[in-house]
């Protein structure tokens, strides 16, 4: 039972204290909302939850907190809940009856408490009244109609609950991927240095950088003399919510944010964005999210294989597969095993007969392949290529000189413009593109003309000074235009001349997905026909596990934007590098990059951080084939000022 990482943590072995004070405090919560759920009186669900606000906020150590009588001195902890503390801090055992709230409180209400804005007074009101058990019976009973009629609830909130389940479906099913690394590094650095870890790495779509990942495959290389030890580590590891199974050499667990030590915060979210993920929930969705992780421990001589294996993907795998089987070899997880040799011979017994692998290089030389990037295992050619030394030279972070599609306070930006070009030259860049929101973008504070024009004067005055001193780095004026009825831009054309380019984008989601593909590629046709159209922006508006973009077709768009690139006028299409975007897929790099229409990965920052989301942008364009010519990012300064000319 541990849904929504509801439960006991398990003591650490060298203690006291066994538990550390956030430990401590997330229990006291839990306990609270147990109590609550189980109709507990007031004041002593309130004791709960104060004690745990309190030693939340503390910083004294727990251990001495306790051994010198100051825990039962502090205000709120009274005799009862000061010495079920000690006992769980000096002796790592928790209380009888907060072992048995967690045990018997139906797991159904617990899973409802993860449905954002859901509290356990209401959870209970519902149990009690409507028999409502589950997530699923609530749903049912929403769609009944059954809750509106209920003192307090009415419709709205009714519909609020339908929303909120279909979101928490979504983030139980599969995270973004800049959330699934956070996981899946964390979990591959605390593996690592576990005693008697020859290596552990990160695999499945995790490493082949998709966009959102399902679960966290990990390959760890370990002596068979060590592996008894090295599972137990890693089981009393912090951040496991629970273990669903643990055999000699896999481990299925469950990870909450508990396995972050500095905790889990999401950054700014523009609000457009965040309208589509939660809103106000969002927040608590995320960080009350878990992610499932499988462990497969192996002997160091077999992990390049399983490593292999375990990347994926399947369809990849499937290809590599019928290669080795076209050469009398049979690979799996294990090996790489001639026929002749393996016999009847299954798993580890038939591996000790694989050819020698060790990195998975050795493997790919084995079947007559250069070794394939992770990103591009997704069998869409990249085996073809291997065989014939045709592979991409993929693009890296390196290959960044700048970008194009970068917010300041002018409209909804968090950093001024000075900001925002100090951090890009401190990492690195030779140029930076601003284009805050136009004036329809109200939610935005979408800037008037007359303020853009004079962001323009301030630009030249910077890049005249720069110029002068010397300093290799120079500003683009531009403007994120939003697309108005027509195909229209949102500023006269005499103000869009005196720019240096003009990002083009779809803001006004809800009328774009109320019509038809063909009415939608029309209209985004015609504004790529705007002289003044340098970019498309976030080409389909989705949000990842928010909402999917409006219909459009892409290919037709594309290949518009062919030709007036094959004509000298220049149309770029933006790969919007914010991991809740990552717009243009992935799937239509490679489409792009074959007819020449060029990509330019934008942050879309809205901060100075925000500039860093770029590198999510790299791992999408890898994955799509992308090579450094292909993207505008790639050029300096004065070649982007001739091609923009
Ligand atoms: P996910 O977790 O849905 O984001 O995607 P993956 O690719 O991580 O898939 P997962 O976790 O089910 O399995 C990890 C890898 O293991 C997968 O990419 C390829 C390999 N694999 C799993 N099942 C099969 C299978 O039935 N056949 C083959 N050839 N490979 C498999
Ligand atoms: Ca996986
Ligand atoms: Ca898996
Ligand atoms: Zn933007």
């Amino acid at each position: 039972m541990a849904q929504g990482g509801f439960t006991l943590p398990k003591a650490r072995p060298n203690g006291p204290p066994y538990f550390s004070r956030n430990q401590i405090s997330t229990v006291l919560h839990q306990v609270a909302v147990l109590l609550e759920l189980n109709g507990a009186n007031v004041f002593r669900v309130r004791s709960y939850q104060n004690a745990s606000r309190m030693l939340g906020g503390l910083t004294d150590d727990l251990g001495e907190l306790v051994s010198t009588g100051r825990l039962l001195e502090l205000k709120g902890i009274g005799k009862g809940l000061g010495s079920a503390l000690t006992q769980a801090i000096m002796e790592g055992r928790w209380p009888n009856d907060w072992i048995d709230l967690h045990s018997n409180t139906p797991e159904g209400l617990i899973e409802m408490l993860g449905i954002p804005g859901l509290g356990p007074k209401r959870i209970k009101l519902m149990n009690e009244e409507l028999g409502v058990d589950s997530v699923a019976s609530l749903k049912q009973a929403a769609i009944d109609d059954l809750i509106a009629p209920m003192k307090g609830f009415g419709k709205k909130s009714q519909q609020r609950m339908l929303d909120g389940i279909e979101l928490l479906a979504r983030f139980r099913a599969r995270r973004r991927l800049d959330v699934g690394l956070m996981y899946g590094e964390a979990f591959e650095a605390k593996i690592s240095t576990i005693p008697g870890v020859v290596k552990a790495q990160l695999a499945g779509s995790a490493r082949r950088r998709k966009e959102t990942i399902g679960d966290l495959d990990v390959v760890v290389a370990v002596h068979q003399e060590q592996l008894e030890e090295v599972s137990e580590a890693i089981l009393s590891l912090p951040g496991i919510a629970d273990v669903k199974g643990a055999g000699d050499s896999k481990i299925s667990l469950i990870l909450d944010t508990t396995i972050f030590e500095g905790g889990f915060t999401v950054g700014h979210i523009d609000p457009n964005v965040l309208d589509a993920i939660g809103g106000d929930d969002y927040e608590q969705l995320e960080s009350g999210g878990t992610i499932d992780a499988q462990v497969r421990l192996v002997p160091p001589e077999v992990f390049a294989f399983t490593l292999a294996y375990f990347t994926g993907s399947k369809e990849h795998n499937i290809a590599m597969r019928q290669r080795a089987i076209d050469r009398g070899l049979k690979l799996n997880e294990f090996g790489l095993i001639p026929d002749s040799d393996a016999g009847e011979l299954k798993g580890m017994a038939a591996a000790k007969f694989s050819l020698p692998a060790l990195n998975e290089h050795e493997i790919y030389s084995h079947l007559d392949l250069e070794w394939v990037t992770p990103e591009l295992r997704e069998d869409t050619g990249e085996i073809l290529a291997a065989e014939t030394s045709s592979l991409p030279q993929l693009i890296t972070g390196k290959d960044i000189r700048g970008a194009l599609h970068n917010h300041t306070t002018l409209s909804d930006g968090e950093a001024t413009l000075e900001e925002m070009a100090d951090t890009a030259r401190k990492m690195g860049w030779n140029w930076l593109g601003i284009a805050d929101h136009s004036p329809t973008l109200k939610i935005a504070n979408g800037a008037s003309a007359e303020d853009l024009l004079q962001q323009g004067e301030t630009i030249r005055k910077y890049n005249a000074s720069w110029l002068e001193e010397g300093v290799e780095f120079q500003l683009f004026h531009g403007v994120e235009s939003d697309i108005l009825e027509g195909g229209k831009l949102d500023h006269p054309d005499d103000v869009l001349s005196q720019l240096d380019y003009t990002v083009a984008s779809v803001h006004a989601l809800s009328k774009w997905k109320a019509r038809d593909e063909i009415q939608n590629t029309e209209e985004l046709m015609r504004c790529i026909d705007h002289p003044a159209t340098t970019i498309l922006g976030h080409p389909t508006g989705r949000i990842l596990q928010g909402r999917d973009g409006y219909e459009v077709d892409l290919f037709a768009i594309l290949e518009h934007m062919a030709e007036h690139n094959e004509e000298g006028r220049l149309k770029a299409v933006e790969l919007n590098a914010s991991p809740y975007r990552l717009d243009l897929d992935w799937r239509l790099c490679k489409h792009a990059k074959g007819l020449g229409v060029p990509v330019i990965i934008n942050p879309d920052a809205h901060s100075v951080r925000g500039l860093a989301d770029v590198s999510y942008g790299v791992m999408a364009a890898r994955k799509g084939w992308i090579e450094p010519e292909n993207v505008l990012n790639s050029l300096s300064g004065p070649e982007l000022r001739q091609k923009l000319n």
